[in-house]
């Protein structure tokens, strides 16, 4: 082991069906890195998943919306908002981990998206920051100082999250092989981690842990 983990938690993002392929909104070969990330949870002494969880209802579903498609745009109460196909129903096997992904350690699950008017890709808070999902308080009390970001996708929900973990206060790592992105714009992904870095999220690789 090259670092102290004891200070330090590993949050798998949004590791759920749905961003697997044959999800509804499938990331490309997603589940290649479930194998990857259970190799390394044992290294870390808090391990947190996040899970996307929004009601049948919610304002991000095209379906919700007459006329739109996916990936359309539109307002959403005052926020600029993509429509997603429609994932992660509470309830649903596309909302549940895969299986595969090994939950003997996780010690906290944080659900988002559970606003039906705003979304949430980060595991901190929604998109509006109009609410919490509790997960910084927590990661304080349990006197987390460093946080190691992983999982789906990268370009949203990784991205959003350890950008705010960032901005928390905590030291945070994305862990560059256990993640990838949705892509719409084929360049995305690439984005998503030159934007991190400039924010000072410190960009690794599984082998760095
Ligand atoms: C996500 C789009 C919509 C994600 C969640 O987990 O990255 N992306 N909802
Ligand atoms: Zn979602």
């Amino acid at each position: 082991m090259k670092h102290n983990y004891s200070d330090a938690a590993l949050i798998l993002v949004d590791v759920q069906h749905d961003f697997i392929p044959g999800g509804a909104l499938e990331v490309k070969e997603g589940d290649q890195i479930i194998p990857l990330i259970n190799s390394f949870q044992g290294k870390f002494e808090h391990v947190i998943a996040t899970q996307d969880f929004h009601p049948a209802d919610h304002g991000s579903f095209a379906a919700n919306h007459a006329g739109k498609n996916p990936y359309d745009q539109i307002d959403l109460f005052g926020l600029n908002q993509t429509l997603w196909p429609v994932h992660c129903v509470q309830g649903t096997k596309g909302a549940e981990f895969h299986p595969d992904l090994d939950q003997g350690r996780w010690e906290a699950i944080f659900q988002k998206g559970k606003n039906p008017e705003v979304d949430s890709y980060s595991g901190f808070f929604d998109n509006a920051r109009r609410g919490a999902t509790g997960l910084g308080d927590y990661l304080k009390e349990k006197g987390i100082r460093k946080v190691f970001v992983c999982g789906l996708a990268l370009d949203y929900c990784v991205k959003f999250t350890a950008l705010d973990a960032q901005s928390l206060g905590f030291e945070t790592s994305l862990i560059t092989d256990a993640t990838l992105a949705v892509n719409i714009n084929p360049e995305d992904g690439a984005k998503a981690i030159k934007e991190m870095a400039a924010a000072g999220i410190h960009i690794l690789t599984s082998k760095d842990l």
